[in-house]
């Protein structure tokens, strides 16, 4: 029976080896990750806990907020804000940045994190997830604020997320790769599953919201058609099509077997460059999927390279298998000309 690495003696090992991980790092992530557990038990008891349906209230981006919303963020802010390795958080459940309060010690990391992504899946039994993201807070500002956090995506110092799912389970990198733990219910612990994921560099699969083709930039609508062309068209191959909703899941699905996840702009409101937002959905999951591999444009730009000018601005997503996410920048190149 091989022996089981807990996500805290992973996180020792990566500390102790390269000091990639330093101690207020390592606790960050662990906190994190035992709010996540608190954020599966409470998802997981759903009607039975009263937490389904409505909270009556709307968030900073105008999203009716679902009471487990509220529930995940409140779990994240309390575990976090007493430990001394935090300055600030900030969440898409929140319209300002939230100081650690003066009673508490401060640190040099910043947390960002969407507590539940997917909620319009909470009703329905469908996979959602936490996504979080990590930056080191610049050196010399005094005090903290919103613009110590306007930083590109490359400045993460570790990202992941946790997908409640059949399984609770956690992918996490801090730049030495993508390593994956599944929650032990028996033990109450993360315990690791998959090192180094790699994602294939083909696909056949892609995950776009199909309704919204007719609001298309040309670009992807003729990716988009390629694939449903099949092997009869221009890529000599059939595609199959997955979308759930929740990104954690179908970049979970692409971490695991391959694929391509796209949230193009489109017309619908042109003045946005798309519905995810940057800062806690496309960075922590673009530096994934780069760790595995793959990669992630905004259909043109790599993200991880964008300079945010808003904590809570959005951003086209087109993410997964490498050859086919630099196809889509090729179109996107070749529509310019
Ligand atoms: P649509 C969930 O609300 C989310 O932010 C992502 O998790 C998901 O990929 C996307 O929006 C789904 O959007 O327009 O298909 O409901």
């Amino acid at each position: 029976m091989p022996t089981k690495i807990s996500l805290t003696r992973y996180l020792v090992e990566q500390q102790r080896v390269d000091g990639r991980i330093p101690g207020d790092l390592r606790l960050l992530l662990e906190v994190v990750a035992r709010a996540c557990k608190g954020i599966s038990h409470a998802v997981t008891k759903g009607a039975l806990a009263g937490v389904l349906g409505t909270a009556g209230s709307e968030n900073v981006q105008g999203e009716v907020q679902k009471k487990l919303d509220i529930i995940a963020n409140e779990v994240l802010i309390e575990a976090n804000e007493w430990g001394g390795h935090l300055a600030a958080m900030a969440s898409e459940e929140m319209d300002s940045i939230y100081l650690v309060p003066n009673r508490y010690p401060q640190g040099e990391y910043l947390l960002l994190f969407d507590p539940l992504d997917g909620s319009s899946n909470i009703d329905v039994n469908v996979s959602i997830g936490t996504i979080f993201s990590v930056l080191k807070k610049p050196e010399g500002s005094p005090g903290v604020s919103e613009q110590d956090f306007l930083q590109a995506g490359a400045k993460q110092v570790a990202a992941g997320y946790c997908i409640y799912g059949p399984q609770t389970t956690l992918a996490l990198t801090v730049g030495d790769g993508v390593a994956v733990f599944t929650l032990d219910a028996d033990q109450g612990s993360f315990v690791l599953t998959q090192e180094q994921v790699r994602i294939p560099e083909d696909t056949k699969e892609f995950a776009i919201n199909m309704s919204n083709m007719r609001h298309w930039d040309a670009p992807v609508k003729r990716y988009v058609d390629e694939c449903l062309a099949g092997r009869d068209g221009p890529r000599g191959k059939d595609f199959n099509m997955r979308w759930v909703a929740s990104m954690v899941a179908d970049v979970h699905r692409i971490l695991t077997r391959g694929g391509i996840f796209l949230y193009p702009w489109d017309k619908r409101e042109p003045d946005k460059p798309g519905k995810l937002r940057l800062m806690y959905e496309a960075n922590p999951m673009s530096w994934l999927v780069e760790q595995a591999g793959g990669a992630a444009t905004n259909g043109r730009e790599r993200i991880l390279d964008l300079k945010p000018g808003k904590l809570h601005e959005r951003v086209a997503v087109v993410l997964g298998s490498r050859n086919e996410v630099e196809r889509v920048t090729r179109y996107h190149l070749e529509a310019r000309k």
